[in-house]
């Protein structure tokens, strides 16, 4: 069951500029960042709501390490925005099913690696009334990075 926003995803050009301004004007602060190779991106996570439970929401800022990755594709396209919305789920392994069954693309045979350990599949935006979405499980708590301090 889908239960929650885990993310927004927003692509940007360049990542600490986007960083910069979520912190000054909204006061969001830098949680996580990583890069995902396989998704072609360096990501920051700001954290919204919740604790680190595992079952928080999140603003994940996305600048792409490669042109032809899905997110570089994208901003050469649209300019920066909101990229994709991702539901939060107990089980995406049930709930990437269930929504196969209805008939709309899941991209991913299996889920894959997302940020913060978590396991995320998308599908495509083109059943789904223009957006793209991800389903997400997050990690189990112990397994997400603790809050900086500030
Ligand atoms: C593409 N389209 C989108 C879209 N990306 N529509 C809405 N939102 C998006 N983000 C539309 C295009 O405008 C185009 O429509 C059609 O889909 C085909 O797009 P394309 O440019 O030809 O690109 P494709 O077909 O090669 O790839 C699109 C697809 C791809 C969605 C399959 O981007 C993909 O596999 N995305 C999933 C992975 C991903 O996005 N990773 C980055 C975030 P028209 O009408 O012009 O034909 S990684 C992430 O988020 C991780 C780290 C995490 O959350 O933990």
């Amino acid at each position: 069951m889908l239960t929650r926003i885990d993310h927004i995803g927003i692509a940007c050009f360049d990542l600490d500029t986007t960083v910069a301004f979520y912190r000054d004007t909204y006061g969001f602060e830098v949680f996580h960042t990583e890069i995902n190779e396989e998704q072609g991106v360096r990501e920051a996570m700001l954290r919204i709501n919740g604790t680190s439970d595992g079952g928080a929401s999140w603003i994940q800022l996305l600048e792409p390490v490669r042109e032809d990755s899905a997110v570089g594709k994208w901003l050469a396209k649209n300019g920066e925005g909101v990229h994709h919305v991702a539901f939060g789920t107990a089980d995406v392994d049930a709930d990437s099913e269930a929504v196969r069954d209805k008939g709309v693309r899941v991209l991913y045979e299996e889920p894959r690696r997302g940020s913060m350990g978590s396991r995320i599949t998308f599908l495509h935006p083109k059943d789904c009334h223009g957006v793209l979405t991800e389903l997400v499980t997050a990690a189990p708590a112990e397994d997400v990075p603790a809050a900086p301090e500030h």
